[in-house]
Order: structure tokens, then sequence, then C-alpha cells
């Protein structure tokens, strides 16, 4: 904004003129929660946290946001994990909360339409309550909202079925910099006039438009789902720690790959280590899982219309390293199952604060990758290795490893750049699911070629031209 505190009066009393004086929120303690995000590495000092409650509220308070060149951060369920959805310097935050409603939700049209700020559990009971579901899920179903899903592009557990978050989408409204409103939610499949809105947007971060409403397309609750928690044990578990991790990674992605071939409609392939089931287990009180003493754990979920429990007995049956196994197929069985992979997050919080690095590697990369790791963090962090600690899991069935690096402060990028290193030498990416946000726009030149950066930039100056829509985020501030 033009700096003089009369025109950032001004502002504010036109936002309390747009939302009323409840949802214009200045008050430094009334601002904090949207100020940090989740882990606590990123956050900073907001203008004000504006509550509008449909988009005709949002396209008015973003229009005054550009005429005024106030920039603007939009905020679904602040579960992003990359600092891409809390102020950094002086923003206005832009919480889509109040956008809240299931639109629409019909099995047979195959499309559910929600309004932005709807969490994907609400949105998920909804799909239920017709017999679909949306073939996207999260660990943060609770609290992160679809709007943000569409914006960071999520990828979660069912990827390797369903994909991301882009191949879920149906359709959008957006809200541009502007003020402008543009939608498209019919929700046809077949509806080609002119460029793909609703793919424009996914995964653009906050940068291009603030989402207000999703359409995303169903599919049928199968009849069957089966969870099984495999646990494996490496050639050398007891020998060289790196060692030992990267071959029972090997024998993790064997599994992975077996199961894939030999098992109709998998869901799910995740992968949790030893240290990591060690701590989610003492911070969350979980009971012993099949095989204490395992190296490694690959929790495998299929589902289909026929029983798909025999196919993964056999799949998994005589495979190299397997020790132990535990299946569930009702309900109760499988989230006891679950929680051994997807409490890893909040367990991980209780040791500091983290440094999340959420990467993809090549199948046959991803071995060598955790085996590795933990050496580079230690030689990029020297003496201060000590009293560091790294923790991996991640979604083994698309190659997607959450590095998680507790012991360098917030600001310190050693080991994040050391690993991000790493991942462009074994051809991964940098960005899995949790998009770049600010963690990572040191990497983003490196991680797509100067053309299609240059597609980028044209994209982003052409719908924000003033730059007030997530300044700082995806692209360097300027
Ligand atoms: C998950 O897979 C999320 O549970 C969070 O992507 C990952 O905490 C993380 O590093
Ligand atoms: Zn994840």
């Amino acid at each position: 904004m033009a700096d003089s505190s009369s025109a950032e009066v001004g502002f504010l009393a036109e936002m309390g003129g747009i939302l009323g004086a409840a949802h214009c929120i200045s008050d430094p303690d009334l601002k904090a929660s949207y100020e940090l995000d989740w882990t606590r590495r990123f956050g900073g000092k907001s203008l004000v946290v504006l509550r509008p409650a449909d988009t005709a509220q949002v396209a008015a308070v973003l229009a005054a946001c550009n005429r005024c060149k106030v920039g603007m951060v939009p905020q679904g369920g602040n579960t992003g994990l990359v600092g891409g959805s809390v102020p950094r310097n002086g923003e206005a935050v832009l919480s889509l909360g109040r956008l809240n409603k299931v639109l629409s939700c019909d099995a047979d049209l195959g499309l559910l339409v929600a309004e932005a700020g709807t969490t994907l559990a609400v949105a998920q009971k909804a799909a239920a309550g017709v017999g679909a579901e949306l073939g996207i899920d999260i660990a943060a179903r609770d609290s992160a909202t679809l709007g943000g899903m569409v914006a960071t592009n999520a990828g979660g557990i069912h990827v390797i079925r369903h994909g991301p978050m882009r191949a879920r989408l149906a359709g959008l409204e957006v809200v541009l910099a502007d003020g402008t409103i543009a939608t498209r939610l019919s929700g046809l499949i077949k509806d080609n006039v002119g460029y793909d809105l609703a793919q424009i947007m996914a995964g653009s971060e906050g940068t291009l438009g603030v989402v207000t409403k999703v359409a995303i397309h169903l599919v049928p609750l199968p009849r069957f789902r089966v969870t099984a928690l495999v646990a494996l044990r490496g050639p050398s578990q007891s020998g060289e720690p790196a060692e030992a991790v990267r071959a029972v990674s090997e024998l993790a992605v064997a599994l992975a790959l077996r199961v894939r071939r030999r098992v109709d409609g998998v869901d799910a392939i995740e992968l949790v280590f030893a240290d990591g089931m060690e701590l989610v287990r003492e911070v969350a009180g979980l009971p012993a899982p099949p095989d204490p003493g395992a190296g490694a754990w690959l929790l495998v979920e299929a589902s289909g219309a026929t029983d798909p429990t025999e196919m993964l007995a056999e799949a998994v049956d005589g495979a190299e390293g397997v020790s132990e196994v535990a299946v569930a197929d009702e309900a109760a069985g499988r989230s006891r199952l679950w929680a051994y992979r997807e409490r890893h997050t909040e367990a991980i919080a209780t040791l500091g604060v983290p440094h999340k690095l959420d990467v993809t590697l090549p199948l046959d990369e991803l071995a060598g990758f955790t085996g590795a790791v933990r050496e580079v963090v230690s030689a990029a962090l020297g003496p201060e290795a000590e009293g560091s600690r790294v923790v991996l899991f991640g979604h083994l069935g698309d190659g997607n490893v959450h590095v998680n690096v507790i012991g360098p402060e917030p600001e310190d990028h050693r080991a994040d750049d050391a690993v991000f290193n790493m991942v462009v030498a074994r051809r991964g990416s940098i960005s899995a699911e949790h998009g770049v946000g600010i963690a990572k726009l040191a990497f983003v030149g490196a991680a797509r070629s100067p053309g299609d950066l240059a597609v980028m930039r044209r994209i982003k100056d052409a719908l924000d031209p003033s730059g007030v829509l997530n300044p700082g985020v995806l692209f360097p501030a300027s």
C-alpha cells in the first residue's frame, strides 16, 4: 500500500464497510492464529485479517486491494507447510473460513460443489452420504479446506489411484486480482471451449486468484476395502544405519511394485521407518505394530466391488523381507493401522520446529536417497548436526518422501538446500504435494526450464499485474 497511514486508515474503513467490523480483525491477539503456520517455522505480522462471507465480498475486497496496492494472502485451514498461507510482510490475510457450505452433492452426476473454505472432512461426509467419495484424502482432513487443496494441488494417500487434487477437479469459481469473478462449475467431463480455468488455478498457490467454489468429481464408495500393515526386515538391520535404511527401503520398493502388479484397486502404499514408528508410538501411546523390531512398514490399502483381501495376501506372502502382517477390513481396525502412519506429523512436532522437505524421487532412486539423506544433512550442518534429527516417511507408491529435519533454526537453510540438491541430482522433484510457498523459492529455477518459468511469469503478470496476490510466493518478491 501507499505507505501513508491515512491510506491505511482509508483502506481499513473500506474493508469495515464491505465486511462489517466484526469480520475485519485488527486485534493482535485475535490475529495471531492467522499469522503463524502449523509448523511454527513461517509467519509474520498482518495488516488485518479479513473474513468475507461470500464470493461478492471476496470480489469487493480484492478490487480494493488491487486499487490500494495492498498485498493479500489467501488462507484456508492454515495447514500449509511451506509458508504460503501466512503473512510475511504486513499483507492482509483473506480467510476463506466462512465460505464453508457444501452446495450440492450428486452421486448420479458424480459431482460435489462446495464453497472453498469447506474442510475436506465435511466434503467427505457429504459424499459418503450419497454413497460416494472424493478420491482424495489427506491426514489434515479436519482442517484443510478444498480451496487450499486446489491452490496447492494437494496430493495425499490416494494419489496412486485417483491422482492429485487437479485430477479430482471438475471446475471452480475464482476471483481475480481486480475483483473479476470467473466461473466454470458445470462439471462436464467433455467441455472444450478454450483454456482450462481450473487447471490454471490448480497449484498456483494463491498467486493468480482466490478460489471461492470448487467442483470435485466423485467416485462410488467401494463395497470392500482392506488395509494391511506389512513389517519388513532388511538383511543388514543391525549393521551401518545408512546401509540398513537403504536395504529396507529397497525391500519396500520391491514390495510396492509387486503389489501394484498383482493387486487390483490399490488405493495407497505408504512407508514408515523404525525410528518414526517408535516416536509415533511414544507420543500417541499406540500398541505394538506387527514385528515391533522391523526396520520399516509398508501400509497397503486396496478396495473394489469384490474383496481384494486374497489378492493382497497372495502378493504379500512370500515377498522378500516380510516378517509379519496385520490386516483389517472394517473402519475401526483400518484406522488403527493408519494411525501409525498418519500420526507422524503431530509426533514430529513434539521434537521442535521441523523443516518439512516434501520431495518426490523416481522409484529407482528412492532407496539410495533414503539411505544417504541423513549423512547429507549431517555434512551440511557440520558440528551442529549433533542434536538434530531426521525423520523420514511418505507415500511410497508415488515416490513421495517427507523428509523432516529437526534441529536447525527456522531460517537456517543449509539442510534444506543439501536435500533439495540431492533430489535434483537424482531426477526428483523438490515440491511433491505441499507446494513451493516461500520455503523453496531458491530452487524453482533448478526445477523448471527458462521457457517454463517465462510462461509462469507471463501468466502471473497478465492475471495479477499489480502483484497483490500472495506476493513473494512462487516468485521471489519484486
Ligand atoms: C502427510 O503425508 C502430510 O501426512 C504431512 O503430507 C507430511 O508432516 C509431513 O511432513
Ligand atoms: Zn503427505
